[in-house]
């Protein structure tokens, strides 16, 4: 009940366990090698936290046995739960047409905005209902004129048409896309991806979605306020991770697409060291600062004045710290509070585990390090209780980090300029 299949020039081993879509460079590794990785991918989902646990205990999660495995209708594809196998053409046609063949493009950065912006819009204080409800795509005209919101009007118009021709609620769509966005991006964890979601009724308030001008304080009451339980300081850190894949369109208008950290194709930590060094540039030599834009250490790279407030914070900066050059850290604690985001305003217990679905990223064994002439000298903030870790400097001149495209044959075409 096993069989292998080539794509792209890689080989896949569909196996009758739980592991269907390993990816292996050796079709000829023994399978007792290829088992060792699923339980991997088993035992690396069930570990400390509030949330996971849980919601393997609650829903029976077991580490599967052949007996669990199931053949899709497609025939080609094994998955753990039959209702998952409708996902397989999603994801097909998500990373064919929207991640251009399974890249960590701007349009996967965008998906996983996306999850952010649709979860975090719901109030324990304001007993707003929402939450990861697909509010943000059905109610788009309104959701996507808030100001916190600005751009996300172009990525719900892009990601709209995949929706519709798939049988999938919108919530699960905005959640599903975003975990797969993330598994195109070397160095990520593979998120976790549960189906089932109600869809929400009504568009979320206005002023639910944290901006970049916004203070530490101001921030981390809003997650405090966001779900039944909310999240903490560390736990926002950790959310933050998200930031090493993507770019700022709509900050600075003369930085369009600059990116969040010198590599905002790779799913690394350099984000978290970048931003506690000093900053000396704008990301363009046009650029003069906008609001919610600080200086960054990098040419090319923007920095948000959130990302800078709570690096510099007291209750964030050990935890921030922590993350630089722990990828693995990063990985774990990240899978674990994106899958509390995206679980907002839904009850976990009506929902079935689809995340062997989701492709399993590359993994990277690069280390992170001061960007090209930069060194600890010029770190602005550390933690005062663990030393900063020891990083190389890259070498090279000083660089410069280009915007990141974007995919413009999937864009709204531009409004028609009057003739002048
Ligand atoms: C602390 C709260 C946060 C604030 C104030 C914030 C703010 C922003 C802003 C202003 C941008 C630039 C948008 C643009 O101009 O195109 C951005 C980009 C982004 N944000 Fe956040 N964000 C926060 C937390 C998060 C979280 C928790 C996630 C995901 C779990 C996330 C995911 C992203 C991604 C992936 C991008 C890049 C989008 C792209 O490249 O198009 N953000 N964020
Ligand atoms: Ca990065």
């Amino acid at each position: 009940m096993s069989s292998r299949h080539k794509k792209d020039g890689v080989w896949y081993l569909v196996d009758r366990h739980r592991c269907n879509d390993l990816q292996v460079s050796h079709p000829t590794h023994r399978r007792g090698w290829l088992h060792s990785r699923c339980w991997w991918y088993v035992t690396s989902h069930i570990r400390g936290g509030i949330i996971t646990p849980l919601i393997y205990l609650s829903t029976s999660v077991a580490a599967p046995t052949s007996s669990e495995a199931v053949l899709c209708p497609d025939g080609v594809n094994f998955v753990t739960r039959e209702a998952c196998c409708k996902l397989f053409a999603i994801l097909d046609d998500i990373q064919e047409n929207l991640f251009d063949g399974g890249k960590c493009n701007a349009e996967a950065h965008e998906a996983l905005r996306l999850t952010f912006s649709d979860a975090i819009a719901i109030s324990k204080e304001a007993e707003t209902g929402g939450g990861a409800d697909g509010s943000i795509m059905l109610f788009s005209e309104v959701e996507t004129a808030y100001a916190a919101n600005v751009g996300l009007d172009e990525v719900v118009a892009i990601q709209k048409p995949f929706f519709e021709r798939h049988d999938i609620s919108a919530a699960d769509f905005i959640q599903f896309a975003g975990a797969v966005a993330v598994s195109n991006c070397p160095g990520a964890p593979r998120l976790p991806f549960f189906l089932g979601r109600v869809s929400g009724t009504e568009a979320a308030p206005d002023g639910l979605v944290p901006e970049a001008f916004h203070s530490a304080n101001q921030i981390l009451s809003r997650f405090a306020d966001a779900g039944p339980v909310g999240f903490s300081p560390t736990e926002v850190v950790r959310a933050l991770a998200a930031h090493s894949v993507g770019a700022a369109d709509d900050v600075d208008i003369h930085a369009p697409q600059a990116a969040l950290d010198t590599t905002p194709f790779t799913f690394d930590t350099q984000f978290f060291l970048e931003t506690l060094l000093e900053g000396t540039t704008f990301p363009t030599d046009d650029s003069i600062g906008a609001e919610g834009e600080v200086h960054s250490a990098v040419k090319g790279v923007l920095r948000l004045e959130s990302d800078q407030a709570l690096a510099r914070d007291p209750r964030m900066t050990c935890e921030w710290q922590s993350l630089v050059n722990n990828q693995s850290k990063m990985q774990a604690q990240f899978s674990d509070v994106w899958l509390k985001l995206s679980l907002l305003g839904q009850d976990v217990h009506l929902l079935t585990d689809c995340s062997d679905v989701i492709p399993i990223p590359q993994r990277i064994t690069a280390h992170a390090t001061f960007p090209p002439t930069l060194s600890k000298s010029d770190l602005q903030q550390t933690c005062i209780s663990s030393p900063f870790p020891t990083l190389e400097t890259a070498p090279g001149p000083a660089i410069t980090i280009p915007p990141v495209p974007k995919n413009l044959a999937l864009r709204p075409a531009p409004p028609e300029q009057p003739p002048a």
